[in-house]
């Protein structure tokens, strides 16, 4: 296993529709773990190809918690099927846009259809955290970040704070 370097907005990688995975064999299985190794080193409960710059449908999520033992997840090509009528609001936050917060509304329930570890076709019914983590990592497949669904002034409000934040970081690390 191996970590992979976690791709920083802006890029253009992380705007851009990844394509289908076509087979799910031993290097898919090889990135899976690397994306499962980088998520928990981050540490984040979820990650998607793109932001490692893989550009095909591949997410790893955990929404266990550090009080319960690891629940890893991959999903390949995964798609929601059905979206329940209720919407939440809550904080997220992404390993792509660091040290940036926002408030973001999101179906409360989805349907998730995918292929699993072992090339398994198998649906999910999600709720709570995992329906977020699920909805948000999506995102990332079809190039949307979770500041894509706020408006336009808050965007480029913490866009601009990220872009600051990395200007800092760098001068830090030089
Ligand atoms: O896709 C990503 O960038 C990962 C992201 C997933 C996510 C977070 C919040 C709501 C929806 C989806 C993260 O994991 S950010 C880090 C994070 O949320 C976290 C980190 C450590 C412990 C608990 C949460
Ligand atoms: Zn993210």
């Amino acid at each position: 296993m191996a970590l992979r370097d976690i791709l920083i907005a802006p890029h253009a990688k992380l705007k851009t529709k990844a394509a289908p995975v076509e087979a799910v064999d031993d290097e898919l299985r090889r990135l899976m773990d690397d994306m499962l190794e980088t998520m928990y080193a981050a540490p984040g409960i979820g990650l998607a190809a793109p932001q490692v710059g893989v550009m095909q449908r591949l997410i790893v999520l955990d929404v266990a918690g550090k009080d319960g033992p690891p629940a890893p997840m991959c999903l390949v090509n995964p798609e929601i099927v059905a979206r329940g009528e209720d919407t939440v609001v809550a904080e997220e936050g992404c390993l792509s846009l660091p040290e940036i917060y926002a408030e973001v509304e999101r179906h409360a329930r989805v349907f998730v259809r995918f292929t699993d570890r072992e090339g398994e076709v198998r649906e999910m019914d999600t709720d709570g955290l995992l329906a977020r983590c699920v909805q948000h990592e999506l995102d990332h497949l079809d190039g949307v970040l979770f500041v894509d669904h706020l408006s336009a002034l808050k965007r480029k409000m913490l866009l601009r704070k990220l872009a600051k934040l990395q200007r800092e970081k760098e001068r830090q690390t030089a």
